[in-house]
């Protein structure tokens, strides 16, 4: 009894985190006019026929690493905030079909949320944790980022977008499921990055993940973005965000070898039966 007994598979965790994004039904938005800015669409279409989604990180290291092809070839591609395909199809590919965002790219002017190309035409998922155990309605007043002014006047500029916000609570469940998984060494109660709310969003709609460049590979190069000169560690390891706890749990969760996640750059994550969790 005593080994399988014990083991949960760390899928099972994510997936009951719930990540998802808020609809007009839910309060307290059923009653405010803001709650009418969400799309009435769900937040993947077709989701029957999705086979195989690929999460791209951006991680420094795909550069150079030609995965573009390999990237374009799945049903869905996730990206993060605004890191960019033009220029760089070779190593990351160029199909976009969603952006997870978070508030600050959707709030500082630099980013131009509202207006840039980058975030037309794609789904955007975008999210802001707001206090630890806060409500939804204090969240509406005391978010990190205010992204519900650039989120409204981007819902109002183009009323057929699909641009969704994240529940914050399903946010801080998947820190609860990266605490579980970490067992008696805490993590910082800091949200988990983009990347990995990205992961937790999309594996309930895929039954196949492939993360790109996420646990580094041996390109490792030290460089933050792979659209950027800085050379910043703490991108790839963490500072902020747990982000080496939740590279942890995403190996965890690898079903691929060796030779895949550290030469290849790419982890496969299997959406766990319904029975297994
Ligand atoms: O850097 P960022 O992340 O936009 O990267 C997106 C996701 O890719 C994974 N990543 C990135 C770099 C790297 N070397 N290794 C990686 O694994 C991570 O999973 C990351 O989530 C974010 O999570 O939203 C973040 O956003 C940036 C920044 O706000 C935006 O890029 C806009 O400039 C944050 N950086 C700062 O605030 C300075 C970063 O901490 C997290």
């Amino acid at each position: 009894d005593s080994f399988e007994e014990q083991y949960y598979p760390s899928s099972c965790l994510v997936m009951e985190a719930g990540v998802r994004v808020l609809r007009r039904k839910d309060a307290p938005f059923n009653k405010l006019p803001f709650g009418r800015l969400f799309p009435r669409q769900k937040l993947f279409r077709n989701v029957k026929s999705v086979k195989s989604c690929a999460i791209v990180s951006s991680a420094g290291s795909l550069a150079g690493s030609k995965l573009g092809r390999f990237i374009d070839n799945h049903d869905i591609v996730m990206r993060f905030n605004h890191a960019p395909t033009r220029g760089h199809e070779v190593d990351v590919g160029s199909k976009t079909t969603i952006r997870v965002v978070n508030s600050q790219v959707v709030t500082k002017p630099e980013f131009d949320f509202a207006h840039a190309p980058i975030f037309r035409n794609v789904t955007i998922a975008a999210w802001d944790p707001g206090r630890y155990n806060g409500t939804l309605e204090d969240w509406l007043t005391t978010a990190d980022y205010d992204l519900f002014t650039n989120y409204e006047i981007y819902r109002r500029r183009y009323p057929k977008s699909r641009a969704f916000l994240i529940d914050p609570h399903s946010v801080w469940r998947l820190w609860q499921s990266l605490q579980m998984f970490a067992g008696n060494r805490s993590i910082r109660r800091n949200p988990p990055s983009s990347g990995f709310i990205g992961l937790a969003l999309l594996l309930p709609h895929c039954p196949q993940v492939d993360f790109v460049e996420y646990v580094p590979s041996t390109r490792l190069n030290g460089r933050c973005h792979y659209y950027s000169k800085e050379m910043n560690s703490a991108c790839t390891f963490g500072s902020w965000h747990p982000l080496a706890a939740e590279k942890l749990m995403a190996l965890d969760m690898n079903v691929a070898d060796d030779m895949s996640v550290f030469q290849f750059g790419i982890l496969r994550i299997r959406r766990p039966d319904k029975l297994l969790c």
